[in-house]
């Protein structure tokens, strides 16, 4: 296929309800959609970079410029086959993997596209319909938070995580289990303590956990496996982990026992699919983490969730649990057993709603090939 034109959106979306973490308070929020055009096909990724350095050193305004700059120029004018040939051509570019997670996806959407098949299908998906969780935020009270959960419950999702902080943590979860002693309920800290928590991590291990995620530093492996040690719970690293080299100093060191993965955290499907398929060899299993995606980049989720060794759960929730209005078409729905189906449509499997689209893009951009290289 050969790439013609790649467009940029940046887009802010409105939350329904404020998200809540140890990283602060998100009200909107801001990605950047990626269309990439050629013979046409037209192929959509979504970037998750966000509008604050808060959970990554990437922002908005990163990706844009590395994306501009370096990622769009390299594969612009160049007639590609396979995702790898997309790769190599900015594999120079060192970190920056959101802005290529969001490129690499559009390109994925438009060669399955080319292809006729499903992005499941092309990516070495197995399922039709994956299971899923929901992420809730820190709630002011216990009440809130029950209250919460009952709701969510209702609506079938198979599995609740909550954030914690200091001070909203233990008395949290002991309410939770409690009330709700069968429940599969994990915890994700976002890097809010340090190893002089361990006595309150000792007390975690007393209710059922299915995971704890990333209680330590961001870029910590060697402080985890020093508490993995002293907990039965497993610990599943999100933050920490960039690439396939570090899923394997993680599992090899016993830091994590768990790995969450998130194409845009380490650049895309494709290393994504290489994290995957080495948990699957090590009995590692993985779930599919979220970064309240657009139905854009959901969609792509959806798809990578429904590989074999994603045996938990995903962060992957009901298009309305996150946006009053999704852009795409369908919107994403959870069915009444807690599972989402995996579109079978080309590519991601969805429509764009250009109208919706439009409303939420606040910048946009786009190169064209000249004809000439
Ligand atoms: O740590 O998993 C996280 C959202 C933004 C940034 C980081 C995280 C999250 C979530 C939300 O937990 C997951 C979702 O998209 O539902
Ligand atoms: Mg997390």
């Amino acid at each position: 296929m050969l790439i013609e034109r790649i467009e940029l959106r940046h887009i802010k979306m409105d939350l329904v309800s404020p998200f809540v973490t140890s990283m602060g308070t998100e009200y909107d929020e801001e990605h950047i959609i990626v269309r990439v055009d050629g013979e046409g096909v037209t192929g959509w990724g979504e970037c998750v970079a966000e509008g604050t350095p808060f959970y990554s050193y990437e922002t908005v305004q990163t990706a844009w410029h590395i994306l501009n700059d370096f990622l769009i120029p390299s594969v612009l004018g160049r007639k590609i086959e396979t995702i790898d040939e997309a790769i190599v051509s900015y594999a120079k570019v060192r970190g920056h993997r959101m802005a290529k997670a969001g490129l690499e996806a559009a390109l994925w959407d438009a060669l399955a596209k080319t292809k006729m098949l499903s992005l499941s299908k092309m990516l070495g998906g197995t399922r039709e319909k994956i299971d899923v969780g929901v992420s809730i935020g820190i709630q002011n009270s216990i009440p809130e938070l029950l209250k919460k959960v009952e709701s969510y419950l209702a609506e079938g999702y198979k599995r609740i995580k909550i954030k914690i902080s200091p001070g909203y943590d233990i008395q949290f979860v002991e309410a939770l289990r409690k009330e709700h002693p069968a429940l599969l309920l994990q915890v994700d800290a976002n890097s809010a303590y340090t190893l002089h928590h361990l006595d309150l991590f000792k007390k975690m291990d007393s209710y059922n956990l299915i995971l704890i995620e990333q209680p330590l530093g961001y870029e910590d492996i060697f402080e985890h496996a020093k508490l993995q040690k002293e907990l039965k719970t497993p610990i599943c690293l999100d933050e920490s982990i960039h690439s396939l080299e570090d899923t394997r100093a993680a599992i090899e060191l016993d830091s994590c026992r768990i790995i969450n993965i998130k194409p845009g955290r380490v650049g895309g499907f494709t290393e994504s699919k290489l994290i995957h398929d080495y948990c699957a060899l090590k009995n590692i299993p993985v779930w599919h983490g979220g970064m309240l995606e657009s139905g854009i980049g959901r969609a792509g989720n959806v798809a990578l969730a429904s590989l074999p060794n994603f045996i938990l759960p995903g962060d992957i929730s009901a298009s309305k649990r996150y946006y009053r209005e999704d852009i795409v078409e369908p919107e994403f729905v959870v069915n009444k057993d807690g599972t989402m189906d995996v579109p079978t449509k080309p590519g991601i499997g969805v429509e764009i709603d250009f109208k919706a689209l439009n409303k939420v893009t606040v910048k946009q951009f786009d190169q064209r090939f000249s004809g000439r290289l």
